[in-house]
């Protein structure tokens, strides 16, 4: 008898090394519970350019004034974007011309991936 488990790691490890390969995207989802379900997607990053408003470092928000954005449709506004990771907000305060890299959430997020000062 076969035992597929090797086999289902090996998929799962390639599928991994090609997701991080593409270019632009992030790994967003990796469920391997069970070795049953492998559930990866690949999300589109959008880079924009713009001036924080507002930071809220406890809640990890930043509000933006942001130029067009062509890739997701957006001309320019001011909005709130949620960051990966709140270590993002710390380079940066109000008034700063940054320029940041984010994605969509399904549920209506937008969620920056990286962010920089810009001179
Ligand atoms: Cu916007």
């Amino acid at each position: 008898m076969m035992n597929a488990k090797p086999m289902i790691i090996a998929i799962a490890s390639t599928i991994i090394l090609a997701v991080a390969a593409l270019p632009d995207s992030a790994l967003a989802k990796s469920d391997m519970s069970d070795g049953a379900a492998i559930k990866i997607a690949a999300v589109k990053i959008h880079k924009g350019v713009g001036t924080v408003k507002k930071i809220k470092k406890r809640s990890g928000k930043i509000r933006l004034d942001h130029g067009p954005i062509k890739s997701i449709g957006w001309m320019g506004m001011v909005m709130t974007f949620d960051v990966e990771n709140k270590k993002l907000l710390k380079g940066v305060k109000v008034g700063d011309k940054v320029s940041f890299g984010f994605y969509a959430t399904d549920d209506g997020r937008h969620v920056i991936t990286e962010i920089k000062r810009l001179k």
